[in-house]
């Protein structure tokens, strides 16, 4: 027999001879398990992708060894946890960052090596998880490396869409979006946890039950649908840790469904069961206007109701008394897309737990942190009333409830301002009455937090300004950081090693302040030597995949200068090209003489569109025909090639960074939350040409003013130059604006519109007015790199000032100043 619980254990860990080995023979034998049983393919037959799966798979199984020691852990330990609530999480591909997270990429890459592969032929085989638009996606990705990595008990909770951000495929130099259905060949990272699921209501009505005397509310729903758990394990740097990404797909209910198979509509009732696949189905594609579309409420209360659901009764597992909630439970509301928690915490503990009304809410408020990411108010999102009564009545209760309660404590602190209290209300008069989430969140949350020093200051002084007024120790600042590991040792291995080498040490890869020690090197020649190889090297990786994508073959001596990141007006992608219209306008008005003064440029953009922004998809266009113009001008040549990286995403991503000598951030002052791709470029001695918004105004502090180019109007000056009757238009800009109405590009009817945002009268973007300055600031950054040792300084000082915009540094001040939790650490370093 087999005894006690220790004694089974015991015999189970030596029945499985242990925890699975890392040398070349045993990674080896692994490998080829997979290929045979997971795959089924013969061991004798397989090509790249089924060995890059089996491959997945094994180092799956090593994740899952420690996911499961992390979780006991935790559980032993239960310490307070955090929630990070997401709707987004751009993860990109995994194989990579796990094997070099959990140490053992060299063991693999020769394991590999034994069985003729190469470990980075078979890591080009995985596709992308994209599940989320642009910066607040990524970040709640490099988020999730830095929890797992400093050991924080974190979950990240989101929802499985399948079908991520749509691809984006340009045809004549427009774009065209196609489905990412990215589970086709299955996803290895995941487990489908079949006894995890929850039930999700939707519809129905609310109605009055007395409860032992008291009142109380039930809610029967009109429709349910099953949530069902799949685990994405997340593995530390340099520690045992792997937490889990929780993500949540809709799954019929065996228990709705009873009633329409009783009413003899069998055909009926399964076609009704597809409805709740459709939940988790699809992203939607804009990442900043809002529509109050109900798929899209649906989705949003589908994955918090699952998400508390599960928190709850991880809690419940091991109190019995709600009191202690606060202090084992931390919700992080990730932007006002989670808001709805606030609601179904209400609900759970008032209707199903009979807390009380005050008791609950009192729990509520010391629970819920909440970020933005926005800066403008019509950002924001709204729901109509009408849409949340239907959908969840007993939520728009919850919510009045709430709003009553929060607006005549109001009135009692600032007295009966009727316009203040109108501009505070969750909920907003007017056509279409609605509710506006992130009132909701401010009011219920103890900390809001902005994601850069600016960002947080506009908060205070524009946006929240009646809400800071009210509660000033709410507000905080958490300026935005990512992953050092995935962006300078999973995308840039060569910069890696260099950077080791001089430090004399890898501890850079945990403690990102150490980069600092490169600046005693700065200037040193042989740094500087080996320093422009590795850009060479990079440079010369991204050459080749530009010439695959767009056939243009681009001069490695040339300034790799580049723009990648969503398409906003704001982000002035236009600036960018009118710039570079000037500049080929410049080289071709030269003489013959002059052109070999000039800087070679190689000007890269990339980045996507959202479906319905009309705008925003002639920019696409329009640098389509520029380039089409300057590419096949034989005057022009090397001096200045211009390409559209198409299809701008993670993986592409960490091949463009490293490749870039310079990086633009141009967004109009004011409007830039913080931006996070700047941080990537600065981490891998990219020299930044930037406007000073977000997190730029940041790194100028790290780096100094002297090693980044600055341009243009600065926030504070941006109303008053709005405000001017009509805008200047510098001579430069009319000029090429002029030639793009003229049709030297072609296309003339279908860039009107587009030449109308700047010169039309309005110019909100201010355009016109930052061009000059612009102008400047490129002309500054031709010069600098015409001398390759100042360059190549900056460059290094760049990267040594880039400590500060890791996540570990956000991650770490969110847990001690935010969310109160501390590190929970397995004790081993296996
Ligand atoms: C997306 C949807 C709704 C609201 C905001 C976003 C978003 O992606 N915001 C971006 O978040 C990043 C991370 O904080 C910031 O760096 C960007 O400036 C901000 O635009």
């Amino acid at each position: 027999s087999l005894g006690s619980d220790s004694a089974k254990a015991e015999r189970m860990f030596r029945l499985m001879d242990g925890f699975l080995k890392n040398d070349s023979i045993s990674l080896q034998q692994d490998i080829l398990r997979h290929v045979e049983y997971t795959v089924a393919r013969s061991r004798f037959n397989f090509d790249d992708f089924e060995a890059y799966q089996a491959l997945a798979h094994s180092v799956r199984d090593r994740l899952i060894e420690r996911s499961h020691d992390t979780q006991l852990y935790f559980k032993r330990k239960d310490p307070k946890r955090v929630y990070f609530l997401s709707f987004e999480y751009l993860m990109g591909r995994s194989l990579s960052n796990s094997v070099i997270n959990l140490g053992i990429r060299d063991q693999y890459a020769d394991a590999l090596s034994q069985l003729g592969f190469e470990f980075e032929v078979l890591a080009e085989q995985e596709g992308d998880a994209a599940l989320g638009n642009g910066g607040l996606a990524r970040l709640s990705a490099c988020q999730m490396d830095s929890m797992a990595t400093l050991d924080y008990p974190a979950w990240g909770y989101g929802l499985r869409y399948e079908y991520g951000l749509f691809r984006q495929v340009i045809l004549d130099g427009f774009q065209h979006e196609q489905p990412d259905f990215w589970l086709n060949f299955g996803n290895p990272w995941e487990t489908e946890r079949v006894h995890v699921t929850y039930p999700v209501k939707f519809y129905g009505v609310v109605e009055e039950e007395n409860l032992n005397g008291e009142k109380c509310n039930v809610w029967i729903p009109g429709e349910v649908v099953e949530a069902v758990a799949y685990d994405n394990p997340i593995p530390g740097y340099g520690t045992r840790n792997t937490i889990t990404l929780r993500l949540w797909a809709g799954k019929p209910s065996d228990q709705h469904d009873m009633e329409a198979y009783n009413t003899g509509d069998y055909i009926n009732a399964v076609v009704c069961r597809q409805k709740a696949e459709n939940i988790s189905s699809v992203l939607y594609p804009d990442d900043r206007s809002f529509q109050g579309k109900e798929l899209r409420l649906k989705q949003q209360y589908f994955f918090v109701s699952a998400s508390i659901q599960d928190i709850i009764r991880r809690f419940k597992e091991a109190h019995s008394n709600f009191d202690e909630f606060p202090e084992k439970v931390a919700l992080q509301l990730n932007d006002t897309h989670p808001s709805l928690a606030i609601a179904e915490v209400m609900r759970v503990l008032v209707d199903k737990e009979h807390l009380g009304w005050n008791k609950a809410w009192d729990i509520a408020c010391k629970i819920f942190s909440f970020t933005i990411h926005a800066v403008i108010a019509e950002g924001l999102e709204k729901i109509p009333v009408d849409l949340l009564g239907s959908l969840l009545p007993r939520h728009l209760q919850i919510i009045y409830e709430i709003n009553f309660k929060f607006v005549e404590e109001l009135k009692k602190r600032i007295g009966l301002d009727y316009n203040r209290l109108s501009r505070m209300s969750i909920i907003e008069e007017g056509a279409v009455k609605s509710i506006r989430m992130a009132n909701l969140a401010i009011v219920c949350s103890h900390t809001v937090n902005g994601v850069s020093k600016v960002h947080s200051e506009l908060l205070k002084a524009k946006l929240f300004k009646d809400f800071y007024e009210l509660w000033p120790q709410k507000f905080q600042c958490k300026t935005n950081g990512v992953t050092q590991r995935r962006w300078i040792v999973v995308s840039n291995p060569s910069l890696c090693a260099l950077i080791s080498k001089w430090l004399g040490t890898e501890a850079w890869i945990r403690d990102v302040d150490l980069l600092t020690g490169l600046r005693a090197y700065a200037a040193d020649p042989d740094l500087q030597q080996e320093w422009m190889m590795v850009k060479k090297v990079n440079k010369m990786r991204l050459a080749e995949y530009i010439e695959a994508m767009s056939g243009v073959k681009v001069s490695l001596d040339a300034m790799f200068d580049v723009q990648t990141k969503r398409i906003h007006e704001y982000k002035r992608q236009l600036l960018n090209i009118l710039g570079i219209i000037h500049r080929y306008d410049c080289i071709k008005n030269m003489e013959k003489s002059q052109r070999s003064k000039v800087v070679p440029r190689v000007c890269i953009i990339g980045g996507k569109a959202a479906p319905g922004y009309e705008i925003a998809k002639k920019i696409i266009k329009l640098c389509h025909a520029v380039a089409e113009k300057i590419n096949n001008d034989t005057d022009v040549g090397d001096l200045l090639k211009l390409v559209f990286i198409p299809d701008y995403n993670v993986s592409v991503a960490e091949l463009v960074i490293p490749g870039a000598d310079l990086s633009q951030h141009i967004s109009t002052a004011g409007h830039e939350a913080s931006g996070t791709g700047s941080m990537k470029f600065l981490m891998n001695g990219c020299l930044l040409l930037a406007t000073e918004d977000g997190s730029t105004v940041e790194i100028v502090e790290e780096i100094g003013a002297d090693n980044l180019f600055l341009f243009g109007a600065k926030i504070h000056e941006v109303p008053k130059l709005r405000e001017e009757v009509s805008p200047k238009m510098p001579l430069q800009c009319a000029r090429v604006i002029r030639m793009v109405r003229d049709g030297y590009f072609g296309f003339k009817d279908y860039f009107e519109s587009l030449c109308d945002t700047v010169d039309g009268g309005k110019d909100f973007y201010l355009l016109g007015s930052d061009f000059q300055s612009y102008l400047e600031a490129q002309a500054a950054a031709d010069k600098a790199f015409a001398d390759p040792n100042k360059w190549t300084q900056m460059s290094i000082l760049s990267t040594a000032g880039s400590g500060r915009f890791s996540s570990d540094r956000t991650i770490r001040d969110y847990a001690e100043k935010t969310w109160g939790i501390e590190p929970c650490r397995f004790p081993s370093d296996g």
